[in-house]
């Protein structure tokens, strides 16, 4: 990895080099900057941005606590930089997200998206399902967004109501954490509220997550509000009693026997951050994900 200085230089994600070959690479990173689907406070167009600066300080050669591996060892990776939205024609963009993750999952990529408000993962997920099939979510979020919608109508609160709908996920092997929101209809998907992980050990979460998804192709999308406002406050619509940074990593390092094929890490919003701690708690999760799949490799090297 990088040794460049963490207070200077390039901003790419863990410092990787930028490249546009979606063929050169194991791993491929990506912003997608969008953040017109909000039903509260905007801001998360800043996100991407934000999420590589912090990235800086996890990039140093090594790899990150308690990994024992170098990520970048095992894994080529690069940044593609964010996806292109004309905002003069702002009903194409959902399509123009859909277009730029397709392009960039016609490798053999593992595509990491850094957003962009929530609903970014609905067109993501389009070119994942045609590549791999109605896929499972690993979905760690303070609300379920999956609330019951119009045919037409769609946000960052919704999109899930949507996916599963449209047969994009698989909810019987989805499983949603850290849930904190009222919602009368669980359409399917498994959930583990606040509650259950505060009360139950990291290795209850993890032993059940293994259970539901399996073997089956799958998907993590984290939205950072799934986290405490003490935790992660830069976000648009913070709910109080969630994860701490801790549980979350810990929960995502026990899950190397999942076949993911992707994530995204969304809904960071700087404007409201305190010390860059959301922007970093963003960077890290994407962190541990990165090494999850380094130890899954290494696993058949
Ligand atoms: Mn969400």
């Amino acid at each position: 990895m990088g040794d460049e200085t963490t207070f200077a230089g390039a901003t790419s994600m863990f410092r990787r080099p930028y490249s546009k070959d979606v063929n050169k690479s194991d791993l491929i990173f990506c912003g997608v900057p969008y953040d017109l689907a909000v039903t509260n406070r905007p801001g998360t167009r800043f996100g991407p941005r934000a999420i590589r600066t912090s990235s800086a300080q996890l990039s140093w050669s090594g790899g990150s606590w308690p990994w024992i591996l170098d990520p970048f060892e095992h894994l080529t990776a690069t940044d593609y930089g964010d996806c292109e939205m004309d905002a003069g024609f702002p009903d194409k963009i959902p399509d123009e997200i859909t277009a730029h993750t397709r392009h960039l999952l016609s490798g053999d990529a593992i595509v990491v998206t850094m957003g962009g408000d929530h609903f970014i993962t609905y067109p993501i997920l389009k070119p994942f399902c045609e590549k791999y099939g109605p896929i499972s979510l690993v979905h760690f979020d303070a609300h379920s967004d999956t609330w019951r919608e119009d045919e037409e109508r769609i946000h960052h609160g919704t999109m899930f109501f949507h996916a599963a709908r449209h047969g994009l996920v698989v909810p019987e092997r989805s499983v949603q954490i850290g849930l904190r929101t009222g919602n009368s209809e669980t359409h399917g998907f498994n959930i583990m509220d606040a509650n259950f992980v505060h009360q139950s050990d990291v290795d209850t979460v993890i032993e059940k997550i293994l259970e539901i998804v399996g073997d089956h192709p799958a998907y993590l999308t984290f939205d950072i509000d799934c986290l405490d406002p003490a935790f992660a406050p830069g976000t648009g619509t913070p709910v109080c009693g969630g994860l701490f940074t801790y549980q979350a990593q810990s929960i995502i390092r026990g899950l190397t026997d999942i076949d993911f094929k992707g994530m995204d890490l969304v809904e960071v919003a700087p404007a409201y951050d305190v010390g860059e701690i959301t922007s970093l708690a963003g960077a890290s999760i994407i962190m541990d994900f990165v090494s999850l799949m380094a130890e899954r490799k290494k696993r058949v090297e």
